[in-house]
């Protein structure tokens, strides 16, 4: 097969290039005293970018690959175009789901032995390669057998054939040195509560995440397990919802020290909050563990998966991030899909290396919020009153003791203001 990328090169950081090339990312350039390519840990995210064809619920494909087809050879021809597509935008990540990179069998033994032979071909490209995974994950939401969910399925078989699937696919995770799995449950929630026992299917969910962790401890996967939440789409409610209720989930489990979160811009929006409050929230509860970049389009009200080119929301996000210590072990990957009109190849470079440079600038601006130290000065000033050991003591008091003060030292709280807008016109001048 030609090679789809033919006459590409790899991407050089050069401001003034006129073709492709990275105008802002520069992989080796020094924030907070380490590499850009070391803070983002950029991914490609296989589904979007090789296994998806253009169509939308209203038309068919657009894209025609040319390693489109069925069976083993047409699944080798599309690694071999993703490992093109790695080494021309140096990523040092890719993600994937089972469904991605290997052909249905016709029965489930069939279907994990394609997904064997497709890992040990991987991992033969990666002995090469730069790239590493970054997670991978079941597809768990495709197949008409998933159509009433997977573990919150009320067919007991169906649970079964998740969980099968699952430990295969941490298995083939683990072979390729995964540094995350993760579970996105599309299906693990209603369409209509007439039909529904809410209360069953919560418990299996929480059984199937308990089992995912023990299975992890029992073959030594050393990556983190990771929950995706969404609120809606495809299912009309889904049960990881958003940051707040995934994490209620994990604690109702005992699971909060086990399993963090991936979280996705897109998804935060469509929960009504932005993405800068979903990175913020697991930050401070500790589960904040890697995420999904891309942009929603704030009218539709779908998961858009669009490329990023926001830097100032882009900024604000890696703000949260940075202030959590940065990414760890997780890393930014791009679930974000080209636009059924953008056919070539051309389109596919441009979109990553652009929002690989959206992203660059981003937590650029955002180490130079950090750096500033105003920001955090102001916040710390406006809790100021807070390190009085008075008021450290009242939090371990009670509403009459308290109410004693109140009176006795004649308290009269006298507003102060928040000074938003200087905050935001100093964020302006990062960006
Ligand atoms: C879909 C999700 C999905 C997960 C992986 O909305 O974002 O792509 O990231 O299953
Ligand atoms: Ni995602
Ligand atoms: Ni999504």
């Amino acid at each position: 097969m030609t090679d789809f990328f033919e006459g590409m090169a790899p991407l050089r950081f050069d401001p003034e290039a006129e073709g492709a090339a990275f105008r802002h990312y520069d992989p080796d350039r020094v924030v907070m005293g380490k590499r850009l390519e070391d803070h983002l840990r950029f991914a490609v995210a296989y589904w979007h970018s090789l296994a998806a064809d253009g169509s939308d619920p209203f038309g068919g494909p657009t894209f025609l690959r040319p390693w489109a087809g069925e069976g083993m050879a047409a699944a080798r021809a599309k690694a071999d175009a993703a490992f093109r597509l790695f080494e021309i935008l140096g990523v040092p990540f890719f993600c994937w789901h089972d469904a991605d990179i290997r052909p249905e069998g016709v029965t489930f033994a069939e279907s994990r032995r394609n997904l064997e032979a497709m890992v040990d071909y991987f991992a033969e490209k990666m002995e090469g390669a730069k790239v590493r995974l970054l997670w991978g994950t079941a597809n768990l939401f495709t197949h008409r057998r998933f159509m009433a969910g997977a573990a919150t399925n009320p067919d007991p078989d169906v649970f079964a054939w998740s969980a099968a699937t699952i430990k295969a696919c941490l298995d083939a995770t683990h072979r390729l040195g995964g540094e995350n799995y993760v579970l996105w449950g599309g299906r693990e929630g209603y369409e209509t509560l007439l039909n529904t026992d809410m209360g069953r299917e919560m418990e299996q969910m929480g059984r199937m995440l308990s089992m995912v962790v023990d299975y992890k401890h029992r073959i030594g996967f050393r990556g983190q397990i990771l929950v995706e939440p969404k609120p809606q789409e495809p299912s009309k409610h889904q049960y990881d919802f958003d940051v707040a209720t995934c994490y209620g989930f994990l604690q109702r489990f005992g699971l909060e020290g086990e399993v963090k979160l991936n979280i996705e811009q897109g998804h935060a929006i469509l929960a009504g909050h932005s993405f800068e409050h979903e990175l913020a929230l697991a930050r401070e509860l500790g589960v904040l563990g890697s995420i999904d970049m891309n942009r929603n389009d704030y009218q539709s009200g779908w998961d858009t998966d669009q490329f990023p080119n926001n830097v100032p929301e882009v900024a604000l996000a890696y703000y949260e991030v940075l202030r959590a210590g940065g990414l760890g072990q997780g890393g930014t990957n791009f679930d974000a899909k080209l636009r059924r009109q953008s056919l070539d190849a051309a389109d596919l470079v441009e979109a990553h290396a652009g929002a690989m440079d959206v992203c660059a600038r981003g937590l650029i601006a955002a180490a130079a919020m950090l750096e500033d130290g105003r920001f955090e000065q102001a916040r710390a000033e406006r809790y100021a009153g807070w390190d009085a050991p008075e008021a450290q003591a009242m939090l371990g008091s009670d509403l009459a003791a308290i109410a004693e003060r109140v009176e006795r030292e004649g308290i009269d709280p006298r507003p102060r203001s928040g000074r938003q807008e200087r905050l935001e016109n100093l964020v302006n001048r990062h960006l």
